[in-house]
């Protein structure tokens, strides 16, 4: 089993442990974060409804972006290291995490929240596909709107470009 990455398209916290997945070549799958798997089992393990949420192929759960990200920097087998070598760098850059994660958060809320005639479609679309609850691969009535395969099987184009880079 590859690693699955429970979040949405949409989620920029989402994104920033994607990204990361996909430069260093992980193999993994995005999940959303309505499947049943994730509601009956991964949130109760975790504590509570958050994403990102990656489990590993062992089955181990992560949470959080920067955790994810330490989790495989830990390793030391990565293929573009994310992290500075000397103490001083790293701080800094753990200082530009906290300003781009926790710093940002308003403006990127504002940027996606107070467009509506631009974004309102694609927040539609996204947060139905991925909070729909997803049961035995059908889509529910709910998710009528959403594209049907981004109900039953996550992301399609997503994955395969996680995959093409690898
Ligand atoms: N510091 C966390 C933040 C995660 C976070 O706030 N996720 C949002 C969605 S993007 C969430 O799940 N919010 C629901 C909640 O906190 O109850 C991380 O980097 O993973």
């Amino acid at each position: 089993m590859d690693y699955r990455l429970y979040g949405m398209p949409g989620s920029l916290y989402t994104a920033k442990a994607r990204s990361y997945l996909i430069k260093q070549g992980v193999p993994f799958e995005n999940r959303a974060a309505g499947e049943a798997r994730f509601m009956e089992t991964i949130a109760p393990a975790v504590g509570r409804w958050i994403i990102p949420v990656l489990e590993a192929p062992d089955g181990a759960l992560i949470q959080d972006g920067a955790e994810i990200i330490a989790a495989f920097e830990a390793r030391g087998d990565q293929r573009w290291p994310a992290y500075p070598t000397t103490p001083r760098h790293r701080v800094i850059g753990q200082v530009f995490e906290l300003f781009g994660g926790e710093g940002l958060l308003r403006p990127a809320m504002h940027y996606r929240w107070n467009f509506d005639e631009t974004n309102q479609p694609f927040i539609a679309r996204d947060f139905a596909a991925a909070l729909a609850r997803v049961r035995r691969g059908r889509p529910p009535a709910s998710a009528s709107r959403a594209p049907r395969a981004a109900c039953a099987r996550p992301w399609p184009a997503l994955a395969s470009t996680s995959r093409a880079s690898r």
